[in-house]
Formats: C-alpha cells, sequence, structure tokens
C-alpha cells in the first residue's frame, strides 16, 4: 500500500463538492485514512506552493488558495500517486481526460478543484505538511 494527499480546493469546497470528491476518490478504490478542513494562512500558503517561487501565477495561487477553506486527505492504494493523478487528470482542465475529476468540474488552470501530490518523495512532505 502506498499514500499519497488530497486536497479539495477552495472553488470545489464553494460549490459543495467534497461529498462529490470523496465519493469519486472510493468509488476508485482509494481509501481515506485522513481528513481535515482548514483555510490556509498566506504563511502556509507559500511554504506549501515553496516549488512554485519566482513562478508568475505564485501570488494569484496563493491568493486562491487562502481564499476559502480546503479539505486535505491522505488517500491509500496500491500505486496511489499514479493512480490519484490520472484519477484527477491534467492541470489545465481544458485538457484534462474525459471522466478524470477535472475535466468534470475544474473551473480552469488555477481553480482547478483539486491537488494530488506528483510524487512519493512529495506526498510524504505533503502528508507531513497537513498531519504531523
Ligand atoms: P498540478 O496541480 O497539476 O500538480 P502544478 O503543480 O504544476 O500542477 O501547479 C500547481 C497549481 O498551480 C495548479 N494546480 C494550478 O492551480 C496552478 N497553476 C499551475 N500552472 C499555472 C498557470 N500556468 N497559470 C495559473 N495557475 C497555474
Amino acid at each position: 500500500m502506498n499514500r499519497t494527499l488530497l486536497i479539495v480546493k477552495p472553488d470545489a469546497t464553494d460549490r459543495n463538492l467534497i461529498g462529490h470528491v470523496v465519493n469519486r476518490l472510493e468509488k476508485a478504490r482509494f481509501k481515506v485514512v485522513e481528513m481535515r478542513m482548514l483555510t490556509l494562512t498566506e504563511e502556509q500558503a507559500r511554504k506549501f506552493y515553496a516549488v512554485h517561487e519566482g513562478k508568475p501565477f505564485l501570488n494569484d495561487l496563493v491568493a486562491f488558495m487562502t481564499s476559502g477553506r480546503v479539505v486535505p486527505m491522505v488517500l491509500e492504494k496500491e500505486n496511489a500517486v499514479e493512480d490519484l493523478r490520472t484519477l484527477i487528470g491534467a492541470t489545465n482542465p481544458a485538457n484534462a481526460a474525459c471522466g478524470t475529476i477535472r475535466s468534470e468540474i475544474a473551473l480552469n488552470i488555477e481553480k482547478n478543484s483539486v491537488h494530488a501530490s506528483d510524487s512519493n518523495e512529495n506526498a510524504a512532505i505533503e502528508i507531513a505538511f497537513f498531519f504531523e
């Protein structure tokens, strides 16, 4: 078994889509093993997105991620990191494969409804960020 982190982002919590996302995850055989709800501070959001330091979209991304509630959760499954990236689809919903969570509910490349860790190494860092 392998673990990864998913965050339901403010655009999705605002549209009452938390349950919808959890349902998609559970139907795809992910087990939710930790979950919480919070509103990120600017400092927390900057720390979480430190890899994007210097990118032109960082300030807008931080403003968006602190604009409402987020729901981080730890998911367990075999091959969790890769399978979750497949299930959520491409960063830009316009490019997300049919049937993926982002193709279904994301609004645009910024308000893209969910975050998922992109490697086992980042999954461990991101899980520790919210749950340790
Ligand atoms: P992903 O969330 O698919 O791993 P990353 O890590 O490249 O994508 O980007 C993190 C977040 O930054 C994205 N979820 C999105 O909200 C935002 N983002 C990435 N690229 C852009 C961009 N070109 N314009 C605006 N926002 C972006």
